[in-house]
């Protein structure tokens, strides 16, 4: 039943032998010409179409994806190894060396998820379908979690407008929704009451269509490693991490601002916005400055946090008017 409806959102409106080809080649050249526009067509290495390899063996299965030359940095990317053994994923457990260890029972297959509420298309997408809808892309993302410590990420996925512009949200769609799996059976963590389960995330409807917003099936040239967030997360780099939810099951259009987790648990803390801002300090920390994992030791200066993370010239517009001390 699940699948079936899977199959019918994505073979109604979108052959797959038909379109995917073609619409692999125009964003090819779209890449090609961004390259261009970039002037640095010349200089991309041989290869630069080419995924960003995980190191050794991770026994993890590939995930081709093209590299948009639109979301490359000149920092270096924090090694493999940091990205899938420091993480954040409290359904695994609170220490950042715990997911790596307790993420192996979460079951990515069969993966299902719902999209439901103000949407003209709501159905089940089987992940399978999901990782077909659009072209994948490695985009490489400066992440900052709020707790200052911060990662260069080489993701693989898509721009989430994709999806939404499919399921065709309706004039009450204002807000999205993510919710994370909740199985106790799966994830030890959740035996915790930490923050209420299922983990859940929002954004407005603006932020979830700005093309930097991506849904994300994987890292380094691989599937998402359970630890960080597999079989789907959405990315959001110009917010604190915390907004990007992982393990998605359930995405839903909403008419007002949703909950979310860390806003549920410590209002005062963690605002619905959440944008990374060195100017307005966590009311027990400073928010000016960052660490970047795996650069140096101990005594490695620190770097100085960006504002909307180094992206405001893609999303400071999202924001005209608002005074961002209130909207934290
Ligand atoms: N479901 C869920 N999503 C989550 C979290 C979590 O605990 N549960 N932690 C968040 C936080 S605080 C951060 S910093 C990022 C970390 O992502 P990473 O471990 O892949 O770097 O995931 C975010 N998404
Ligand atoms: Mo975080």
């Amino acid at each position: 039943m699940a699948s079936q409806r899977s199959k019918d959102l994505l073979g109604d409106t979108i052959p797959h032998g038909d379109i995917t080809p073609e619409a692999v080649f125009r964003d090819r050249r779209r890449l090609m010409q961004m390259a261009g526009a970039l002037g640095a067509g010349a200089l991309l290495p041989a290869g630069a179409f080419a995924e960003t390899a995980a190191p050794g063996n991770t026994g993890a299965q590939k995930l081709a994806a093209q590299s948009n030359p639109a979301y490359r940095l000149s920092d270096a990317l924090t090694p493999y190894k940091d990205v899938t053994t420091y993480n954040n994923f409290y359904e695994f457990g609170t220490d950042k060396s715990d997911p790596a260890r307790n993420a192996h029972t979460l079951q990515t297959r069969p993966w299902q998820v719902t999209v439901e509420g103000a949407v003209a298309h709501p159905g089940v997408y089987d992940i399978d379908a999901l990782l077909k809808l659009a072209p994948l892309e490695e985009r490489v993302y400066r992440m900052r979690c709020v707790e200052g410590w911060s990662m260069v990420i080489p993701w693989i996925g898509y721009p989430l407008a994709d999806l939404i512009k499919r399921v065709g949200p309706t004039g009450n769609a204002k807000y999205v929704q993510f919710l994370t799996l909740d199985d106790p059976k799966q994830m030890p963590g959740l035996s915790s009451p930490i923050i209420q389960w299922p983990y859940t995330e929002g954004l407005r409807m603006d932020e979830a269509m700005n093309p930097l917003t991506l849904l994300t099936m994987g890292l380094y040239g691989e599937v998402l490693p359970k630890q960080d967030g597999a079989p789907v997360r959405v990315v959001v780099p110009w917010k604190y991490g915390f907004k990007s939810a992982k393990s998605i099951v359930r995405i839903r259009f909403v008419d007002a601002q949703p909950p979310t987790s860390w806003n549920r648990y410590a209002p005062s803390e963690y605002g619905f916005y959440s944008n990374v801002n060195p100017q307005v300090d966590h009311p027990r920390w400073s928010q000016a400055t960052e660490r970047r994992i795996g650069e140096g030791g101990l005594f490695t200066p620190k770097r100085p946090t960006l504002m909307y993370n180094g992206y405001g010239a893609q999303v400071a517009s999202l924001y005209t008017g608002m005074d961002l001390r209130k909207n934290y």
